[in-house]
């Protein structure tokens, strides 16, 4: 009898609901504590609205922000965080497994940050299209169902926010470039693996589902519909799909057409900053992608020789290049280094913004200079700016960087004197090196023993 009657009881006391991982208790006060406009809403009412939208958002991002992730990771490498020039310098466990950065293909870093801009601000209007899609997923109430569903939702907070953080801050960066001095560097590697973090938790979620999703309705025949003829996906499939649905104001076709017409629109003016000829003058969204001028010096110009407060006189006939790392330092003129062996090679210059110029740049090989210091095999090399505050004044080359059969102490560009806002009167330019790496307006150069 008595086992009967707490029988009845648990009965009684468990939610005609599904049960919910929750004690009741604490799922019924949830209920009764509803802030008023939460719960499934009436308020999100277009019919598009559906797993299969949002998955075919979903799917696009999933094989798309990998790359976006990868590469921003190997630009992280590319800086050399061996001689602590990638930001930010100390990431304790974070740090990723180092190795010497290639020097060839030459373009490799172009085609790395190119990629990794270029995705990243084409895949703007996908990324908002697929929050727009699951937005009523926001005021749901109660918040979780469950501990797992409690653990998924923070996730999901850290991937929105991860996501909305590190396009807002690549895209002020590349717009005001060093506004906010290194520390977007920071923000922005942090922040980076915060999302890689999310992303991984959320695709070991939802890909079952999306797949479901995505077969449950065929692209090709939702192509062919036409607005008159949008109809919402099952009711009950999802608590995506509006519970009183509108009709249709836009086909799915047209909703697909629209996102993919603005990332096709965001391609049209970034590719040019990288591409280059006259589409560079579509590259409205960088605008240190353009080219200032025409002519010979006529290619983007990071900062000019003004900017970086370099005093005219300092590079006219009383400029010396020093090398050291030998017996005893070694003392070049220009006319001394235009007498050395020239070599010409045409090698692109690829800032981490995403935008780069490829250029035919003629000087002396490092490695000949690196001879002539009188350590022909060195390590590493240091290399120092005229220019002496911040961090554009120094830069350390590896060892395949220094000693690549392109890479120079260039003293001219495309057949003429390198311009003041170029480096004169040398600068270094080495394949598949960082943009901001080959250093202006160079002093000097240390060469370091292996
Ligand atoms: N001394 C010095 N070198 C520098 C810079 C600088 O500001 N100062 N800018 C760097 C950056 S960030 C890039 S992308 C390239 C740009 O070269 P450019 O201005 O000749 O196109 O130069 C690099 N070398
Ligand atoms: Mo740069």
């Amino acid at each position: 009898m008595d086992s009967t009657s707490t029988a009845e009881q648990s009965a009684k006391d468990s939610p005609a609901e599904p049960s919910y991982g929750f004690p009741a208790v604490l799922w019924r006060a949830l209920e009764r504590h509803r802030p008023p406009g939460l719960g499934r809403s009436r308020v999100w009412r277009s019919p598009l609205r559906g797993p299969w939208l949002t998955s075919v958002f979903g799917a696009v991002l999933l094989v798309s922000l990998p790359i976006v992730i990868v590469t921003g990771l190997l630009s992280y490498i590319a800086y050399g965080p061996q001689f602590g020039q990638a930001m930010p310098a100390g990431v304790g466990w974070l740090r990723l497994p180092g190795f010497d950065w290639p020097a060839e293909p030459s373009w490799l870093y172009r085609l790395n940050q190119g990629l990794h801009v270029g995705l990243g601000l084409v895949l703007i209007p996908v990324v908002l299209a697929k929050l727009w899609s699951v937005v009523p997923k926001l005021f749901s109430w109660p918040p979780a169902r469950s501990i797992a569903q409690a653990l998924e939702r923070l996730s999901l907070l850290l991937l929105v926010g991860g996501i909305l953080f590190e396009m807002a801050t690549g895209l002020l960066n590349i717009q005001y470039d060093y506004l906010f001095g290194f520390s977007f560097y920071t923000a922005h590697y942090y922040g980076g693996w915060i999302f890689l973090g999310a992303f991984v938790v959320h695709v070991a979620i939802k890909l079952p589902h999306l797949i479901r999703a995505l077969r449950s309705r065929s692209l090709r025949t939702e192509l062919r519909t036409s607005r008159a003829e949008t109809r919402p996906e099952p009711a009950g499939s999802s608590d995506l799909v509006a519970i009183d649905p509108a009709p249709a104001t836009i086909s799915r076709r047209g909703a697909l057409a629209v996102v993919g017409g603005g990332a096709a629109l965001i391609a049209v003016i970034t590719a040019g900053q990288t591409v280059g000829g006259f589409t560079r003058y579509a590259a409205l969204l960088l605008p240190r992608g353009r080219a200032p001028g025409d002519g010979p010096n006529g290619f983007p110009v990071n900062r000019t020789a003004t900017a970086a407060a370099i005093a005219p006189a300092d590079t006219r006939s009383g400029w010396r290049l020093t090398l050291t790392g030998g017996p005893r330092p070694v003392l070049l003129d220009r006319a001394a280094l235009l007498a050395m062996p020239q070599h010409t090679a045409g090698l692109p210059i690829a800032c981490v913004e995403g935008w780069s110029t490829t250029q035919t740049w003629t000087g002396v090989r490092l490695g000949d200079l690196a001879a002539l210091a009188g350590v022909p095999a060195p390590g590493s090399t240091r290399v120092r700016s005229l220019e002496r505050a911040g961090a554009f004044g120094q830069a350390t080359l590896q060892a395949n960087q220094t000693l690549h059969p392109d890479a120079l102490l260039a003293l001219k560009v495309n057949g003429t004197d390198l311009s003041p806002d170029h480096g004169y009167p040398a600068r270094i330019i080495v394949p598949a090196l960082p943009g901001v790496h080959n250093t202006k307006w160079v002093r000097s150069l240390a060469f370091r023993r292996a």
